[in-house]
């Protein structure tokens, strides 16, 4: 996939953040358990600030006259947040990213983060594990739950205690969106 060789390049240059994300007035506005087994929950979270990557300054971006895109396969930088301990159990992850793979083929491979339904931040839950995405723009953007389901399968075992690291992120490399996966 497009994204691979330029996740394990950044891999090795960014290791320094933590993972905390800060979300005030926290509103559960739907959740749902996806998967084979239904075992993962899928909630769709609002929070009155925007969320961006732990440590991060770079700029939200608004590209003028797209209201909505598609942005499956456009590559995303990972950062590893460093220090072992704290972080998800691989194998938990795995569990999120073939619940992923399992609705992009019995619901629909894309799916919409739309800020007007409240769907820019979807955060997905499993055992120890937690991965979220998040829409950093005003406008609709469109991802490949394939995509995330990859992103998810890097991260998770890159970014472990072995790696001196407890989770880490992809950020997307135009700053519109990012994934995280860390402890639940
Ligand atoms: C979005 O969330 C707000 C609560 O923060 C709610 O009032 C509004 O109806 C929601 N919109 C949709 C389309 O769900
Ligand atoms: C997004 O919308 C909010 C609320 O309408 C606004 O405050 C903010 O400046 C907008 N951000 C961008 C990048 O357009
Ligand atoms: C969940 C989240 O962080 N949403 C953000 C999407 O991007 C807009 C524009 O920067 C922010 O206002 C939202 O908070």
């Amino acid at each position: 996939m497009k994204f691979t060789t330029l996740l394990s390049f950044a891999l090795a240059a960014a290791t320094a953040r933590a993972s905390t994300v800060h979300c005030d007035n926290k509103q559960t506005l739907s959740t749902a358990y996806v998967g084979q087994n239904s075992g993962v929950r899928v909630e769709h979270v609002k929070c009155s600030n925007p969320i961006t990557p732990t440590g991060d300054t770079i700029a939200v971006r608004s590209v003028l006259g797209k209201r909505q895109e598609n942005v499956c396969g456009a590559t995303c930088n990972t950062n590893c947040f460093s220090g072992a301990g704290g972080g998800p159990d691989p194998n938990d992850c795995t569990v999120i990213a073939d619940a992923l793979l399992y609705d992009s083929q019995n619901i629909a491979n894309v799916f919409d983060m739309n800020p007007a339904q409240n769907t820019s931040l979807i955060v997905m839950t499993y055992a120890s594990c937690e991965s979220f995405i998040v829409n950093q723009t005003n406008d609709t953007l469109q991802y490949c739950r394939t995509d995330w389901s990859s992103l998810v399968d890097y991260i998770a075992p890159n970014c472990q205690a072995t790696q001196n690291a407890h989770g880490g992120n992809c950020v997307a490399s135009d700053g519109r969106w990012f994934v995280q996966v860390q402890h639940s």
